[in-house]
């Protein structure tokens, strides 16, 4: 009974912690983009790791979508008035983090065993997995700036640049952290959580042998479409899709992954688009996929490993 998913942030810590909670201890693996890292101040920041183990261990902040819960800004403020670069925000408890993540790097420790040995402290049961140790930052190609860093178009400029494209740097070099790819040949379904294709699960299928592990597994890969009602639930996925000359829809994320992908979850409001979706050779499955309790996550997850038949 071993699951293997493959997250983003927000969207996709969702899904996982109804993951979590369906499956017994120690089914569960999580394959976490660190497109999104960078250093801010020196200190090294992985969003999509810290949301979730934030989430799974039961102390993020729901309404802000990353960071933890009850967060102060002390710093964040004494920086602005120091005139330190204050467009990112560290809070006083998320600071802890990255302080042991700096230590850790600097004493040549890897992500991945920085990351095992948080959520053991931390009593999260599933396994997150970076998809890389190695960097590999997204860089954003825009119309009205260039070429710019992930976090300056996503948090700076609060994605509001036209995109053109996206750079995985180093992702021709890069290895799939330790684990990752036993991870995927020993699951017994593969799942893509409801995460942007473009920014979040694309930089993991570049990792080299990751998309290649996913073409080869045995196990199903059942995806969740991130796109209800040609939007997304958060973020910029529709926006992305239409800047790039595509109709936000299921099936032009189905498209982006129907060399792996064998069933696509659609939700219960997108039953038109099923059509489309079957087109591509992808079986569909309607569902609610709008996630908001902890019920409607489990629900979800329960959905996904029924169809695996877990
Ligand atoms: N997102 C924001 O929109 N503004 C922030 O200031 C911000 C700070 C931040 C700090 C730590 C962290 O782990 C995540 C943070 N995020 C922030 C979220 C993050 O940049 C994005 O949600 C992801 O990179 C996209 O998945």
């Amino acid at each position: 009974m071993k699951v293997a998913a493959l997250s983003g942030g927000v969207g996709g810590a969702k899904l996982a912690l109804g993951l979590d909670r369906a499956l017994p201890s120690g089914g569960l693996t999580l394959i976490a983009n660190t497109g999104d890292d960078f250093r801010f101040h020196g200190l090294p920041v992985s969003p999509d790791i810290d949301t979730l183990i934030y989430t799974l261990a039961g102390l993020n902040d729901e309404a802000r979508g990353w960071g933890l819960a009850g967060e102060t800004w002390g710093f964040m403020g004494a920086l602005g008035t120091l005139g330190g670069e204050a467009w990112f925000n560290l809070g006083d408890r998320d600071l802890a983090m990255h302080v042991l993540r700096r230590q850790a790097l600097d004493a040549g420790r890897s992500l991945s065993a920085l990351t095992e040995s948080i959520r053991t402290q931390l009593n999260i049961r599933a396994r997150i997995l970076p998809m890389s140790d190695m960097p590999t930052p997204t860089v954003v190609d825009t119309v009205e700036h260039g070429p710019i860093p992930f976090q300056r178009y996503f948090v700076e400029r609060q994605a509001a640049p036209t995109v053109t494209g996206f750079v995985f740097e180093g992702i021709a070099e890069a290895a799939p952290a330790p684990g990752v790819l036993d991870a995927l040949a020993a699951a017994d379904v593969i799942v893509v959580c409801p995460s942007n294709p473009f920014i979040s699960i694309e930089p993991i299928l570049e990792v080299p042998g990751i998309r290649q592990a996913l073409r080869q597994a045995s196990a199903p890969v059942i995806a969740i479409s991130p796109i209800v009602a040609g939007e997304a639930i958060k973020g910029p996925t529709a926006k992305m899709f239409r800047e790039l000359g595509f109709t936000p829809s299921p099936a032009a994320v189905a498209e982006r992954y129907r060399d792996f992908l064998d069933i696509m979850i659609v939700d219960e409001q997108d039953a038109a688009a099923e059509p489309a979706v079957q087109a591509l050779g992808v079986e569909t499955r309607l569902a609610q996929t709008v996630m908001r309790t902890l019920d409607d996550k489990i629900r979800l997850a329960r959905t996904v490993l029924d169809l695996a038949a877990v």
